[in-house]
């Protein structure tokens, strides 16, 4: 077996013995994990996957329009999704620059759209979008348009979102454009059934993090004795996903004990839903102006293009 991920290995031992227990969300991606999420972007339950790709196919038009020629798009996230030919069939871009932490995401979703676009360059970047970074010298003089679908920024607490999309003007520069996909606040009863859907594909991501734990970090945590939760916190304006202890239990990890009453939970995600305004100030908080925001008939989410906002003396 590989040898553990010393940070996996830190987070989880933190996290377990914290006050109130969580384990950061990005270790929910193993190879498992990333199937499992596939399959939860295909339930019907799950609108924000079909919600923003049908907004893409009927505005991308409508945002190349807004563009000058010959961009360099610059993805945060492999790419993989059936969104990014989208955008790149509308812009005509001059280069496509994905950047993600995993390099075989990475290589492979290169290669699937090489495939799909032949004469364009791909000039991928395998890195930790989320500080500032160098992108390759091959598009230095493009201008430049970032683009992070998926409502993805929603998985972050506002600081640390607000630093991410700081880091990405940093990363993109002045004058840069940036297509996001946010969700947004909608009727609880959605929300609900999209994050504790009745096939069980979202509990069983969840509760994966717990085998994940056992196999890679010598965890004896009985699986079983845990119930996958999803609720709602208004007063956060999002979805939560815990781990609930069903039993009182106890389980070692890389040698350390736990002891979880029945009824505790261990929170494992945060999905952040937006207000019309909400959005538009987390991205003002950052230096990012809305130039247009596009939202289905339900308003359920929405596609912003928003522009890199010069530094301003404010009153
Ligand atoms: C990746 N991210 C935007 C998803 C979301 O909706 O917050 C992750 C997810 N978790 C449970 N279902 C989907």
């Amino acid at each position: 077996m590989a040898s553990p991920d010393p940070a996996f290995r830190a987070d989880v031992l933190a996290g377990l013995a914290a006050p109130t227990p969580a384990v950061p969300a990005r270790w929910l991606y193993d190879r498992r994990g990333s199937e499992l999420f596939e399959e939860i972007t295909r339930l019907p339950e799950y609108y924000p996957t079909r919600t923003e790709t049908a907004l893409l196919e009927r505005y991308s038009g409508e945002i190349a329009a807004m563009l000058g020629k010959g961009e360099a798009v610059v993805e945060f996230g492999s790419g993989s999704s059936a969104k990014t030919p989208i955008l790149l069939r509308a812009v005509h871009p001059a280069a496509y620059v994905p950047i993600d932490i995993s390099g075989d995401f990475l290589r492979d979703s290169a290669d699937a759209l090489r495939a799909e676009f032949p004469g364009l360059p791909i000039h991928p970047v395998e890195a930790d979008f989320m500080g500032r970074l160098d992108l390759p010298p091959e598009i230095a003089a493009a201008p430049k348009l970032g683009f992070f679908p998926g409502s993805t920024i929603g998985n972050l607490v506002p600081r640390t979102a607000v630093d991410l999309l700081r880091a990405m003007k940093e990363t993109l520069g002045e004058g840069s454009r940036l297509v996001i996909g946010m969700d947004r606040t909608k009727d609880v009863d959605v929300l609900l059934a999209a994050y504790d859907d009745a096939a069980g594909v979202t509990a069983a991501f969840n509760l994966n993090l717990l085998r994940r734990i056992n196999a890679e970090l010598e965890g004896d945590i009985p699986v079983d004795a845990f119930r996958h939760r999803a609720i709602w916190n208004d007063e956060m304006s999002r979805i939560e996903m815990h781990l609930e202890a069903l039993r009182d239990v106890a389980f070692t990890v890389s040698g350390q004990g736990f002891a979880f009453a029945a009824g505790a939970t261990i929170h494992t995600e945060n999905s952040h839903k937006y207000g019309h305004r909400d959005s538009r100030l987390m991205l003002r908080a950052a230096g990012w102006g809305v130039l247009r925001e596009w939202t289905d008939e339900k308003q359920w989410f929405s596609i912003i293009l928003a522009e890199a906002e010069p530094p301003r003396f404010a009153p």
